[in-house]
Parts: structure tokens; sequence; C-alpha cells
């Protein structure tokens, strides 16, 4: 018997450019860390709109500094100055000790902006020959969807038939320190990477990988670009998951819950000369930097902090981690996480996970599965004990449930 059509979803499916996949689930509300249907259904949401929700849904106080800017001035342009980007400036580099700020929009605008970045440090500072700089990236990244981006993919479903590519990117395999001094070349102006690779499935290096990065980094005079636009504003536990492995980057960037979810703002943070590099009309964006989007970051960033959203993610993430390490479904073959971001791996003769992810949301929790075998838990920061429990519950009944 096939479900009643659902009319968003009929529409969506005949008008709509089919690049995605949805679970057929059509949500027209949020609070905390609640969504609900348009039928009145509430479900638990585990994946925080990719952690740009790290937040929570519709938190009160970033919708009352949205609403009050809205009313008052949205959008300036560069071409003037406005009396958001200097405090939003000043709050963001007092937190995470950035020495310079360069606004965006989304998460690929920001890689793809220290990218240029770089490249323009490496010519004009390093005395890299013109042309020649070299950018090493990781094997499983994900860093966003624009051509620059996925030129450097490795993923063939985000990368196949969207040739041809612009060159000047070497990849290495992910968690191999070896490797990247062994890529490492005079032309090499920076090293990208993810501190957590997510789309990958939430992949952890090994300890002690990013000291040594960042040690052969430094040695060579390369900049450390860590996309913490997943990873960054509390997702692992720490402002920074860089915090975790005791290092700066040289570039930091951070994009999705820069907003809490409101609003798309992404920031290069770089406390090298880097963004110094720079001048007039060498890059922008009509939007990046407005006072609209200036306001919603800065009540993003100051509520994740008064709220204790990021100590709250530790404690929670380790007691999410340890009950998913307590499943005891022989479908799992792997339980990862750091903070609250959580991932269990299942075999492959398990079937795809988005069964699972199925099977969750009838029990009232919203998960995402990545690369087939692979669900992903990110509940926004402000979850509970209790509802840690109560999720737990839901998804060790659903994976018992899935082995008979
Ligand atoms: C989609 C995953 C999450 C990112 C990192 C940059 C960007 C992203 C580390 C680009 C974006 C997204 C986009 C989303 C799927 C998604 C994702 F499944 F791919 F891994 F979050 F879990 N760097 N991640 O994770 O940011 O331009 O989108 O603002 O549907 O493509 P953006």
């Amino acid at each position: 018997m096939s479900a009643p059509v659902n009319p968003f979803i009929a529409t969506e499916t005949r008008l709509g450019a089919q690049n995605y996949k949805p679970l057929g689930v059509v949500l027209s509300r949020g609070e905390g860390v609640f969504v609900w249907d348009t039928d009145g259904n509430r479900y638990l949401d585990c994946l925080s709109a990719y952690s740009a929700v790290n937040q929570g849904h519709c938190h009160p106080k970033i919708l009352a500094a949205m609403i009050e800017q809205a009313g008052r001035l949205t959008l300036t342009s560069r071409a003037f100055h406005n009396d958001q980007l200097a405090p939003f400036y000043e709050e963001i580099a007092a937190l995470t000790g950035a020495h310079r700020v360069l606004p965006m929009n989304s998460g690929a605008e920001a890689v793809e902006s220290a990218i240029k970045a770089v490249r323009k440090w490496g010519y004009e500072v390093k005395g890299v020959p013109d042309g020649q700089a070299e950018i090493i990236v990781c094997a499983d990244n994900f860093h966003g969807r624009t051509l620059g981006i996925i030129g450097f993919s490795t993923d063939p479903v985000a990368r196949d038939h969207f040739g041809p590519f612009a060159p000047g990117f070497k990849i290495i395999p992910f968690g191999d320190a070896k490797a990247l001094e062994a890529a490492v070349g005079l032309n090499t102006v920076a090293f990208l990477a993810e501190p957590i690779q997510g789309e990958a499935g939430v992949i952890i290096p090994p300890s002690g990988y990013f000291a040594e990065v960042r040690q052969l980094c430094t040695v060579n005079n390369v900049m450390l670009i860590l996309d913490e636009i997943q990873t960054g504003l509390g997702r692992t536990g720490r402002l920074l998951a860089e915090q975790h492995d005791g290092i700066e980057a040289d570039v930091t960037l951070l994009g999705k819950a820069l907003s809490g979810g409101f609003y798309p703002v992404s920031a290069v943070l770089s406390n090298h000369a880097v963004l110094g590099t720079l001048k007039p009309g060498q890059h922008g964006s009509t939007f990046g930097g407005n006072p609209l989007a200036c306001a919603v970051a800065r009540a993003a960033l100051r509520v994740l902090v008064e709220e204790g959203m990021i100590e709250n993610a530790a404690l929670q993430g380790a007691h999410f981690l340890e009950g998913l390490r307590s499943i005891r479904a022989n479908t799992i073959r792997a339980v990862r996480g750091r903070g609250l971001m959580l991932a269990v791996e299942l075999h492959k003769e398990a079937g795809p996970a988005r069964r699972i992810c199925e099977a969750l949301q009838a029990r009232g929790i919203l998960a995402k599965d990545t690369h087939e075998h692979t669900i992903r838990f990110a509940p926004p920061l402000v979850i509970t004990r209790d509802q840690v429990e109560w999720a737990l519950e839901q998804i060790g009944a659903t994976l018992m449930q899935e082995v008979a």
C-alpha cells in the first residue's frame, strides 16, 4: 500500500531541482530541540540543520535581535559603514582570538575566500612564483559545493561531470601527518582540513595528528586553514574543535551556527597576515557583513556562551556517546563522536542507513544518513539529559528491531 501523496512533497518534486532526497516529513515549526510537521507531530531534531541551529530552533534572544535589527536597518552594502559590523568584529575577535575578520554569507563562500586570501599571501608575502601556489587538502573532505571546492573533492557524486576544475590542489589522506610532510613543497601556501570530517561520517583523526600538522605548517611557512563550519561554535564540546588538539589555526572558517540558523552568515578569521593581503576591490560580497547578519551573529554568539551551550554539548555529548556505545545491536560496525557530533556506522550487510532514519522518524527522531551506512546524530546543544536518554531508548530500540 503506498502512502497518500503529500501536496507539499508532490509540488517540490514537480517544480524543484531534484538535488536532494529528503525524508518524507514536512516541517512547519521549531522550538529548541524540537520541530513539528504540518500534521502537528513533534520530532527531536538530531540533525540541527547540519549543525546550523546549535542554539536550538528559533532561539528567543536571536529572534529578538533579528526582529529589532530588521526594523531598523538590514543592508547598506560595504560601500558604507554600518553600526553592527564593528561590534561584531570586536565580539568574535575577543571570543576566538582572531586578529582579522572577513564576513561572508555561506560556508562555501568562506572557504573560497580563504583560498583566495592564502594564494595572495603566498605570492605577496611568501614569495611563491605567480600562478604556482599550491594548497594541500584531504581525501574525503567536504568544504561546500562551488566549482573551486568540488574541484578538490574526492567524492564522485559531488564532482563528476561538473568539470573542468581549477588546478593548484594536492590531495593527501586525512589523519596522516607523514603524508603532509611528504606533500609540502616550496610553493605550498596552505593546508586545508576539517578538524573532524563531517560528511565523511564523523571521522576523528588519530590523537596528536593536528599537533604534528601545526608543527609542519609552522616549520614550512604554510598557512593552516581549519574549516570549523561544522565543528565550530560548540558542536564538539569546545568553542572550536582545534582546542581539543591544543593548537591554533592561522585561518579559521565559521558558518552555519554563526547565525543560530536564522540567516546565512559565515566568516574567515585570521590570526596571521593572510587577510591583510586583501586590498579594496579585490574581494567582497553584496550581503557580507550586513547589519542584519551582524546583529543576528552577535546574538547567536552571545547565547552560545552565556547559556552554557558549549559545556552542555561536552556533557550531554559524552553521555550520548556512552549510550550509543552500549547498544548491543550486531548491525553496528562503529560508533564515533566528540561532543554532540556523533555517528553510528552500520555493517554494509545491514542495508541502507536511510531505513534506520525512516524508522527513527516514526519514533519521533529526525536524523540523516551519510554515505549509505552511517547515521549522524547532532542535536541542538541545548538538549537535556532526559532528552538524550529518550533519544537513546528510541535509537537502541530501532537498531535492535532492525536485527530481527
Ligand atoms: C548540503 C554534509 C553537513 C561543511 C563544511 C563547508 C560547508 C559545509 C565542513 C559548506 C556544509 C553541509 C551542506 C549540506 C550538507 C552538509 C553536511 F553532510 F555534507 F556533511 F553539515 F553535515 N564546510 N555542510 O560541512 O557550507 O556553503 O553549505 O553553507 O546539503 O550540501 P555551506
